[in-house]
Order: structure tokens, then sequence, then C-alpha cells
């Protein structure tokens, strides 16, 4: 169990997108792939038993997406944990890509915003990942370029345990802050983020804004007490 992956997929309602993506991965990552795990949210549509077929251990938690990537980090027994979106914008070719930087890193980040990366989303999307980048490198001294990404490799001991107030997609600074308090080693790897493929998107620009808001906003009185 010393060099293997556990891929952790977060999921809700993605039924269309969760199988094809654990057969790509399967395909990708070989035998260094141990386990697939789906945290479910308690989807409405077929996600779960699609999951099942396509092989993977699926655990429901319905406490949203933050609890779900750290409750998959919990069940996981490799060494290293996989965490990428369902819903087709995280694609396998990538995986790799990861999986191949992880020497002497702790964290491996799969960005949109170094060489060899990129995004299909709009041009508004793009902007606001930027932004929120731009105010966490500056404000809360993140270094990293893409701290968004949903897209990230962890050696897994590291953080398993990572005390985190987070409750949506906020939880990815506070992985990486939790990695630089703990003096891990960061990689950034380009990734291309696709469109989403069936279903709907569940980001809500207002509510999640505001949360990754508040975790800058204790960021910086951690760092300034
Ligand atoms: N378990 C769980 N998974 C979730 C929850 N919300 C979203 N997800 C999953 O987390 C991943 C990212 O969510 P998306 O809705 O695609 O959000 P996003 O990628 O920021 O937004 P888009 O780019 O618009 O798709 C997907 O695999 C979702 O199914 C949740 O509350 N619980
Ligand atoms: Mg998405």
């Amino acid at each position: 169990m010393t060099d293997t992956v556990t891929v952790v997929l977060p999921t809700l309602n993605e039924a269309g997108n969760v199988g094809l993506l654990i057969g790509e991965l399967k395909t990708a990552l070989g035998s260094a792939m141990a386990e697939a795990i789906v945290v479910d949210g308690q989807s409405t549509d077929t996600t779960q038993a699609e999951a099942a077929t396509a092989g993977a251990r699926v655990i429901v938690d319905a406490t949203g997406y933050a609890a779900a990537l750290q409750r998959g980090m919990r069940e996981a027994k490799t060494t290293w944990v996989l965490v990428l979106d369902a819903d087709r914008s995280h694609r396998a070719d990538d995986a790799l890509k990861l999986w191949t930087a992880r020497q002497d890193a702790d964290l491996v980040i799969g960005s949109r915003l170094v060489k060899g990366g990129g995004s299909d989303g709009t041009a508004f999307r793009r902007f606001l990942s930027r932004l929120l980048a731009s105010l966490f490198r500056a404000f809360a001294r993140l270094p990293a370029r893409d701290i968004s990404s949903g897209f990230r490799l962890y050696r897994r001991e590291m953080f398993v345990d990572a005390p985190l107030a987070a409750r949506f997609f906020e939880v990815q600074p506070a992985l990486l802050a939790h990695a630089v308090g703990r003096k891990g080693r960061i990689k950034e790897v380009g990734i291309h983020y696709h469109q989403r493929g069936a279903g709907r998107s569940k980001n809500r620009i207002f509510k999640y804004g505001m949360a990754f808001l508040r975790t800058l906003w204790r960021m910086r009185r951690q760092r300034s007490a």
C-alpha cells in the first residue's frame, strides 16, 4: 500500500458522468489505483447505482462538499488520495499528470492557472477564479496560482486529521493553508477544466463566494495574531 492511490469523488446528482469517469480513471491509473470511493450527498438520480456498477465503494454523507471530501480521506487506506469533480470537468489524462508529479510533494494541485493549464468556463468564471487566487495570495499568502481548484492529489497522512471550519468549496484554500502550516511541499501541474457533462452545477456563486471571503478574513486575522 505504499505507493497507491484512492480516488475520492464527492457527488451530488452526477448520473451520466460518474461511471464514465471511474472507468477512465481505472484505465489511466491502472494498478496504482487501489480503490474509488464515491461520497454521495444523497443524490436523487442514479448516481449511487452507477458508481457501484463502475466498481466504486459508495458512502452517503449529506452534510456538504467539505465534509464529503474529508470523509473520503478518512475512509481511504492508501498513502495518496486523489480528489476530483465527478461532473466531467476533471479528466483522467490530467489525473495521470498529477499522479506522475507526486515525487517530493505532499500536495499536487491540478491548476488552471499555470503553464499547460486552461479552462472552458465562461470569461466571468475565469475572472472569478483569478480574482479569488489573487486575494488569497495577497492577503493570506497562499503559495499557489490556483487556490480554488478541487482537482488535487494529497499525501493522506498530512491532511486526514486537518481541523477545518469549511462547509463548501472554501475547503480548498483551507486545505492549502493547512499544508503551509505543516510545511508541506506543494506543486502545481497544469490541467484543463472542461465544461460539465450531464446535469446541473451546484455552484451558487454568491453563497460560496461569501464562504470564500469569510475564510480569507479568518486566515488574515490568524496571520496577524
Ligand atoms: N457529496 C457532495 N458532493 C457535492 C456537493 N455539491 C457538489 N458536489 C460535487 O462536487 C463536485 C463539484 O461540484 P459542481 O457542482 O460541479 O461545482 P463546480 O465545479 O464548482 O461548478 P461548475 O463549474 O459550474 O460545474 C461535483 O462532483 C459535484 O457533484 C455536496 O453537497 N455533497
Ligand atoms: Mg463542476
